[in-house]
């Protein structure tokens, strides 16, 4: 969580020095999700992500410098510098990619869990959406094929109560997400998605239930974003007290207090892996900044399956 958050925190510096290629959401806030969820996974179950999908790359295991990189639009970037920040894929992780069009990334994982169960693959798709997603028709057409199919699935609504500047007590019918799974005869878990613990026996069940009992699993993970939805936003539709006063249940300082707690955190051994993320984000960094753009005689290449150009 602390890898995703500095990376974060770099990402917006680098936006704003104008390295970075295109818009991007950062996810500060959401990282106990990212990271609860991930660690109940295996590294050839699939993960699909939306727009707002940093954190989701890091956990599920990308290499930071090439997620960096694929941010400044470099051609040593994740996606060859031709995705950007919301079209990272990683067929090494099982990152089938996060995906700009809102409601896409639930389809996506739904036919990755269709053909793991028609392979008799042991691994399971998960799909992370916003609240906003949740409202798409492709998310209740998903749910329902799921349901019929009984898919390996793991739906993840990521709910930060806004989708842009748009409440989700305003947009949405139910007055929890998770309910929505009852229509679709799955399992809808509500989940402190500022707690990693949390967030990590409800996906491990989750899992297990695809797992063993090829049934999908719908998890609400109520989270909250610290930041506006992307870089200039000016956030007129929320007060500055009130994300202040969000920001007392940072996920971080949560598990961090949890563990000084119980004897397992010394000062020394927190302040010891602050510096070793801010040399590897440092790196990530210099590695971007320093990579080449991909070559303009390659601008056409991938268009099609079989190269033409
Ligand atoms: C199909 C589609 N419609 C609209 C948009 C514009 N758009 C980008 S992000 C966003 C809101 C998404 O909200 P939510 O799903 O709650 O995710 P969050 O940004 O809160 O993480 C919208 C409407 C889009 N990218 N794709």
């Amino acid at each position: 969580m602390v890898r995703i958050r500095e990376f974060e925190s770099r990402a917006e510096e680098q936006t704003l020095a104008g390295n970075v290629v295109g818009g991007i959401h950062l996810a500060i806030g959401h990282e106990a999700v990212a990271v609860g969820v991930m660690q109940a996974l295996r590294r050839e179950d699939y993960v699909t992500g939306p727009h707002r999908g940093h954190h989701l790359v890091l956990a599920k295991g990308s290499d930071m410098k090439n997620v960096m990189a694929e941010l400044l639009g470099k051609a040593t970037g994740i996606s060859g510098g031709r995705g950007g920040s919301m079209h990272m894929a990683d067929a090494e992780t099982g990152l089938l990619g996060v995906n700009g069009i809102v409601g896409a990334s639930i389809v996506i994982a739904t036919g990755a869990a269709f053909s793991a169960k028609y392979l008799g693959q042991d691994r399971v798709a998960v799909a992370f959406f916003g609240d906003g997603g949740s409202n798409k028709g492709q998310f209740h057409e998903s749910l329902n094929m799921a349901s019929i199919l009984d898919l390996p699935a793991i739906y993840v609504c990521e709910n930060n109560e806004f989708a842009v500047e748009t409440a989700v007590s305003y947009s949405t019918g139910v007055d929890n997400i998770a309910e929505r799974g009852s229509s679709y005869r799955m399992p809808g878990i509500i989940v402190d998605g500022l707690d990693v613990l949390d967030v990590y026996v409800a996906a491990k069940e989750a899992r297990q239930r695809a797992v063993q009992d090829s049934r999908p699993t719908l998890i609400e993970a109520k989270t909250y974003r610290f930041k506006g939805h992307s870089i200039g936003d000016k956030e007129d539709y929320r007060t500055k007290e009130e994300v202040q006063e969000r920001m007392k249940s940072d996920p971080i300082f949560k598990l961090k207090h949890r563990l000084e707690e119980a004897g397992w955190l010394s000062e020394q051994q927190w302040n010891e892996l602050k510096s070793e993320v801010d040399r590897e984000v440092e790196t990530a960094v210099q590695f971007a900044l320093n990579s080449p753009l991909p070559s303009a005689a390659t601008a056409l290449h991938h268009v099609y399956a079989k190269e033409m150009f």
